[in-house]
């Protein structure tokens, strides 16, 4: 037998789920479709199937049915895995002979079983329920093989029915996500569908977040305390290349940010003065700074490249990213380094860029080792969730667009929050790239004010 995994793989490739641009038939635009019909020409997938239900079936089930017509082969898997009988209930009522509604053997009182292949709203589900009741038949269980997460199995619930989904839309794209059978943009795409069409207590959506006040890293405590005061968690990744560009921008929206990201080794101009100068803007207007040097190498190459060459990064960043490749040790020999100096670090646990390698076991092996270290203060990802206290710093946010033409990701300054559960988005492009970066900036204040995500 297969595992749930590979069950729901196998779906995608035999074109049950497709991921893309569909119309439904309510005129919506969606980036799932699901059609379970195509299991009945695949043997092998409603036998894996079959296996699944086994589990779930109740002792006290005396008939099993299938809501017509997608359900009608899994109900009969099942029955033949089982051993318990089967019963049909007809879509149309016979104009002839015997006129049932209901085909096979049963009596007045049998406990049934009612299999659906996918449960939106339940409506179907409701319509055959009534039909088998008339009959005199108690629906002692429900099983559907997909939730769509679109109110039916609540509604079901308040209706008294015992009901259970093998799978919720969440569940399978959370899991083909992890398998890398989908990539990130498609991932967020169908959770922000999902959230946006869900009718009642979606499992979506999550309780509301508020930035928090306090921290045990000194960097951090700062941060927050800047986030608050200008009830903004906004961190402008400036990838720009010449000094002057740089402060100009900064001179423009330093009121705005709580910090500067930057990728010091792509200026064409830098001199060790520029550091003076933004020294002085972000102590004008107070902001943070972030160095972007994504440090990947062994301990000790590391505090080299952290303290030594023309950037000298640790004498002025408050704050360095850093990729947890090398392993523990590359933690470890920043902790233990003997310097005055040290900047908070970031790790990039989870990157925004279609096709990266940072799947879910990288995930969790880099949130494993960096609880460890009270220097690490959180960590750039996307999806992945943190453990309490540890700050969430997402990029890949932007207002106009939903990608680059270079494997880039966006996702808006809502969903980061709302979604993806962000502390601090980090948007370059979208402001930088602005012919007005000082208003474009305001479009994403005002996104993040309006969730009251800085508490009254
Ligand atoms: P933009 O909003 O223009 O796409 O810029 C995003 C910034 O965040 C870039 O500086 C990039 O290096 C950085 N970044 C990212 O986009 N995705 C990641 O996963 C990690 C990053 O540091």
């Amino acid at each position: 037998m297969k595992n749930s995994a590979n069950f729901l793989k196998t779906l995608v490739d035999i074109e049950c789920v497709k991921f893309g641009d569909f119309t439904l038939k309510s005129g919506r635009q969606s980036p799932i479709y699901i059609d379970l019909r195509n299991i009945v020409s695949h043997p092998a997938v409603l036998t894996d199937l079959s296996y699944l239900f086994k589990d779930k079936i109740s002792n006290s089930i005396q008939r099993i049915c299938g809501v017509p017509y997608a359900a009608l082969p899994i109900a009969t898997v099942v029955s033949i895995q089982t051993g318990l009988p089967m019963i049909i209930k007809r879509k149309e009522v016979k104009k002839y002979g015997t006129k049932k509604i209901v085909e096979g053997e049963y009596n007045v009182g049998d406990k049934v079983l009612l299999i659906e292949d996918v449960i939106t709203s339940g409506e179907s589900l409701i319509e055959t329920i009534k039909e088998l009741e008339s009959e005199g038949l108690l629906i002692e269980q429900i099983i559907v093989v997909l939730d769509r997460e679109q109110g039916g199995v609540k509604r079901l619930i308040d209706k008294g029915y015992q009901v259970e989904s093998l799978f919720s839309i969440s569940s399978l794209v959370e899991v083909l996500f992890k398998e890398r059978k989908i990539d990130n943009v498609i991932y967020t795409n169908v959770l922000h569908f999902i959230q946006q069409n869900s009718i009642i207590d979606s499992p979506l959506i999550k309780p509301k977040k508020y930035l928090q006040k306090t921290h045990s890293n000194k960097t951090a405590q700062r941060l927050l305390e800047i986030a608050h005061n200008k009830k903004s968690n906004l961190i402008a990744s400036v990838d720009l290349i010449t000094t002057k560009d740089i402060i100009e921008l900064l001179n423009k929206i330093g009121n705005d940010i709580c910090a500067v990201k930057l990728h010091i080794d792509i200026i064409i101009d830098f001199t060790p003065s520029f550091i003076e100068e933004l020294l002085t803007v972000a102590n004008r207007y107070d902001f943070l700074i972030i160095e972007d040097r994504k440090f990947a190498d062994i301990g000790n190459t590391q505090l080299l490249q952290l303290s030594k060459g023309m950037y000298a990064i640790s004498s002025w960043a408050d704050m360095v990213t850093i990729h947890l490749i090398a392993g523990e040790s590359a933690l470890k020999a920043i902790q233990d380094w003997d310097s005055e100096k040290k900047p908070a670090l970031i790790p990039v646990i989870e990157m925004s860029s279609t096709g990266a390698l940072t799947d879910h076991d990288y995930i969790e092996k880099c949130k494993k080792i960096m609880y460890n270290y009270n220097n690490v203060i959180g960590a750039v990802c996307q999806t992945a969730e943190l453990n309490e206290g540890f700050l969430k710093f997402t990029p890949g946010v932007n207002l106009a667009s939903k990608n680059d033409d270079k494997g880039q990701n966006y996702n808006s300054p809502e969903y980061a929050i709302e979604q993806l559960y962000s502390d601090f988005l980090i948007i370059g492009r979208g402001i930088y790239s602005a012919n007005d970066p000082k208003n474009e900036i305001g479009k994403y204040l005002f996104a993040v004010r309006e969730f009251n995500f800085f508490g009254s």
